[in-house]
């Protein structure tokens, strides 16, 4: 059977596309490095999120180790405690894990500029760690939409040179 030079040339041209669109796709899924809320920071009951081992009361605590900070962060509708009234403060050169819940609806956890960015499930903790090397200043927004107050929900991080760190903030 005959077929047209044109017609080979958009046969390729379409497979190409239809690779490619694959391509991405897979890439975006397990190539860039991003993870599920899965199961490792534990479930909780959303309506008593404290009372579970998972989850503490929200704040900054010491980690297993020096230099290690575990923050514990509530998101409900509009705000991150800690995060809006008080900015979360961490020391500068430490690795902080947060871990996130919510206690009402979904909510997102993004510390703007950084590639931390989670969902706030009730019921499930989220846990990311990340380094902190320079002391900054960085925004915290949810970016899953939660009500009519969601454009309002936001907070703030600093992460203070080790020096103005006080470790009567941690509890
Ligand atoms: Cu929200």
């Amino acid at each position: 059977m005959h077929v047209h030079r044109f017609e080979r040339l958009w046969l390729v041209a379409a497979l190409a596309m239809i690779v490619l669109f694959i391509g991405t796709v897979t890439y975006g899924a397990v190539g860039a490095g991003y993870g599920m809320v899965d199961d490792t920071g534990g479930q909780v009951d959303p309506t008593d999120a404290t009372a579970s081992e998972n989850f503490r009361e929200p704040g900054v605590y010491n980690g297993s180790e020096p230099g290690h900070y575990d923050v514990y962060i509530e998101a409900k509708q509009f705000l991150f405690v800690p995060g809006t009234s008080d900015p979360v403060r961490v020391p500068a050169n430490s690795t902080v894990t947060f871990h996130v819940t919510s206690t009402d609806v979904v909510h997102g956890f993004e510390v703007v500029g950084t590639n931390i960015n989670t969902m706030a499930v009730p019921g499930q903790v989220a846990t990311v760690t990340v380094e902190f090397d320079e002391p900054d200043e960085y925004g915290l927004v949810c970016n899953e939409y939660c009500g009519s107050g969601h454009h309002t929900m936001a907070g703030s991080l600093h992460v203070v040179p080790a020096a103005q760190f006080n470790q009567t903030e941690v509890n």
